[in-house]
């Protein structure tokens, strides 16, 4: 019989955002896809291509980059978003303007089919409804998901 160890916790797929307007575009997300293949409880198991989009919010900004990734995570929502806001930091993020220009933004989109909203977290992601890239992104992961699972 297997025995489940007593603090398993079930894997959940998580999409996630990245996205990035200053410096080197396609170094940042390259490095934030290896700093989150390198985080315990994580494993990237599928990436959409990278997009370049034009800045929501300001049109005086750069255009980003943009892409998708499906993360197999045994993390909970808060702890995989404190990763992320770590390795966001570590790739130079200064938040200085909400929605200001930035190297590396991560965002959780979903997080398997939960529904949460709190005052750090809310996911789905409420950018969703309004964003045709991630949607474009999340469409090319599904499939990616499905044949991973
Ligand atoms: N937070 C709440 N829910 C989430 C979530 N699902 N994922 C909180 C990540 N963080 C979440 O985020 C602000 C706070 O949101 C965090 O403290 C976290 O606890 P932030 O990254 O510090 O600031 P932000 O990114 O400026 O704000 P926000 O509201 O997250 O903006 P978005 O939605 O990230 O949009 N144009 C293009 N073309 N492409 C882009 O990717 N991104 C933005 C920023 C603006 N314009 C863009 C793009
Ligand atoms: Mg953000």
């Amino acid at each position: 019989m297997r025995m489940w160890p007593w603090n398993a916790r079930v894997t959940e797929i998580a999409c996630v955002a990245l996205g990035g307007n200053l410096g080197d575009r396609l170094a940042f997300l390259a490095a934030a896809r290896t700093a989150l293949t390198l985080l315990p409880g994580v494993r990237l198991i599928a990436a959409s291509r990278v997009e370049e989009t034009a800045p929501l919010g300001s049109s005086r900004q750069a255009p980003y980059l943009n892409q998708m990734v499906a993360l197999a995570t045994s993390l909970s929502p808060d702890a995989l978003l404190v990763r992320l806001q770590a390795i966001e930091q570590r790739l130079g993020r200064v938040r200085a303007i909400h929605w200001g220009s930035r190297t590396i933004d991560l965002d959780i989109v979903r997080f398997g089919s939960r529904r949460m909203s709190n005052p750090w977290l809310t996911v789905p992601h409420p950018g969703l409804a309004d964003r045709d890239f991630w949607q474009r992104e999340l469409a090319e992961l599904q499939p990616l998901i499905a044949a991973a699972s």
